[in-house]
């Protein structure tokens, strides 16, 4: 098994709580952090064992994770065998799609950040008792350079991102940890966990059971989203426009927004599927009687979790990560609605995904299934029309992008898309050490 009191929480379990908030900083004292960390911080680490059950959780789950430059600034100069962390996120603007930097956070821009606490509670007002004994305790040795406030969203909204689908389904499997559930993804526990079973790359051996951890402020056009989602929907015999609006969304993602996969759905929504563990990944594109080279029927080659999970497409691809992002922002507001555009004028209003994604390879985890994969109008590869880009996530530098398969009733069309509906405000690559690490290497 694997050594889960060892393991920082929200890689494996994910902290699941109805607030979460990222407190990115740099380091200014060295010596005084580290003493600091291992005296009065480091005990209150959580990992996935206490997460696993509600009894062993603590009031607020608290989580560590640094990046390049901020090892490096604690004197932790081993080589963690990964360029892309070593580079940082900045570096990596261009190659992830994102048009530039400008609408990057100026806390992303360059490589000051050196670590972020993660902090969940169901509680706000405990998340700030943690933060001022963070705060407290650091005093000068640290900096603020970033904060965002993650929360679940109201009502029956929760569980949902911001475009409105229920979100945190599909997670890849790793069986020393837990079960496969049908057609959940196997992994080894390599694939999501430095040094383990199934990780080819060298690495220090403090760096054992760490994981990397890709940041993203993805910011989202909710009321411009819907906008386009109605303007564009072809007019589908049998269904109101409303129904048609929601068709084409369901596509683009490939799932509607309860959950429910269409390729096992195509027409209509499954109330109940999306919540279903035994159902809800139940499903891999390939259908008795079609070819999967050319059928779009089912699903749109391009859907968002297809791009991201190829499933049949592609043979056993070891492209992977644990996701463990919460929503972030207000809900969408009645002027907005009205106007039909998130307003720009006052950055309270901006909401979207603070995405977190865990692997112990970023250029074949994150990186690559935004890089390769969701921005590549090619992939998937061998079908008789050109995919285009994911809808959702597919990034072309700033420039429109296209969708294969948005009309069920011809499949060979394409659709225009505008440049975004996510826009990226920047982030950062961390790596979330294992406690004994935290303990023993880096806060000595
Ligand atoms: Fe995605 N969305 O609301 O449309 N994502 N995603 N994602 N995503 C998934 O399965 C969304 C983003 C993956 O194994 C669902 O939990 C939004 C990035 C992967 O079947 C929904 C944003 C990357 C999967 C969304 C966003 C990924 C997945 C279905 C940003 C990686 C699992 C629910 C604001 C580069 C695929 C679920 C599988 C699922 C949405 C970002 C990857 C609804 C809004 C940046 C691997």
């Amino acid at each position: 098994g694997l050594p889960l009191d060892n393991i920082q929480g929200d890689i494996l379990v994910g902290m699941k709580k109805h607030e979460q908030q990222f407190l990115f900083f740099s380091i200014n004292n060295p010596k005084s952090f580290k003493l600091k960390l291992r005296t009065l911080v480091a005990p209150f680490i959580t990992s996935a064992k206490q997460l696993m059950n509600v009894k062993t959780q603590p009031i607020v789950a608290l989580n560590l994770a640094f990046s390049q430059t901020g090892l490096t600034t604690l004197n932790v100069t081993d080589d963690l065998g990964d360029a892309v962390f070593t580079k940082g996120q900045f570096a990596d603007a261009t190659n992830l799609g994102d048009p530039g930097t400008d609408n990057w956070k100026p806390a992303f821009k360059g490589t000051s950040v050196h670590g972020v606490f993660l902090m969940a509670s169901d509680s706000k007002a405990l998340i700030d008792v943690m933060e001022l004994f963070l705060v407290g305790i650091f005093l000068k040795d640290i900096t603020v350079q970033h904060t965002l406030l993650g929360n679940v969203r109201p009502g029956s909204e929760a569980g949902h991102e911001m475009f409105g689908w229920l979100d945190g389904i599909a997670q890849p499997s790793i069986p020393a940890f837990q079960a496969p559930f049908p057609g959940q993804q196997v992994v080894d526990p390599g694939v999501i966990l430095v040094g383990e079973t199934g990780d080819p790359v060298t690495r220090p051996a403090w760096a054992k059971d760490g994981s990397f951890l890709a940041f993203r402020q993805l910011q989202q056009l909710v009321p411009e989203f819907h906008g386009f989602l109605n303007a564009s929907a072809p007019a589908v015999p049998g269904l109101t426009q409303p129904q048609s609006a929601d068709l084409l969304g369901a596509r683009m993602v490939g799932r509607w927004k309860s959950g429910a996969p269409i390729d096992n759905f195509p027409t209509a929504d499954a109330p109940g599927v999306g919540a279903d563990p035994m159902q809800n990944n139940n499903f891999n594109f390939a259908h008795d009687g079609f070819d999967i080279t050319t059928d779009q029927s089912h699903c749109p080659f391009d859907a968002h979790i297809r791009k991201t999970r190829p499933r049949a497409d592609l043979v056993a691809p070891a492209n992977s990560i644990m996701r463990s992002g919460i929503p972030y922002g207000p809900e969408v507001t009645s002027a907005e609605l009205v106007s039909g555009k998130s307003d720009p004028s006052d950055s309270k209003n901006e909401r979207g995904l603070a995405f977190v994604a865990y692997q112990a390879q970023l250029a074949k985890g994150f990186q690559f299934l935004q890089h390769s994969w969701a921005n590549n109008p090619n992939f998937v590869f061998g079908k008789n029309v050109k995919p285009g880009h994911d809808p959702i996530i597919g990034a072309n530098g700033g420039l429109p992008r296209n969708m294969s398969g948005f009309d069920i009733a011809d499949t060979t069309q394409s659709l225009q898309l505008p440049a975004d509906w996510i826009r990226s405000r920047g982030g950062e690559y961390f790596f979330s050490p294992s406690i004994s690490a935290i303990k023993t290497v880096i806060a000595v």
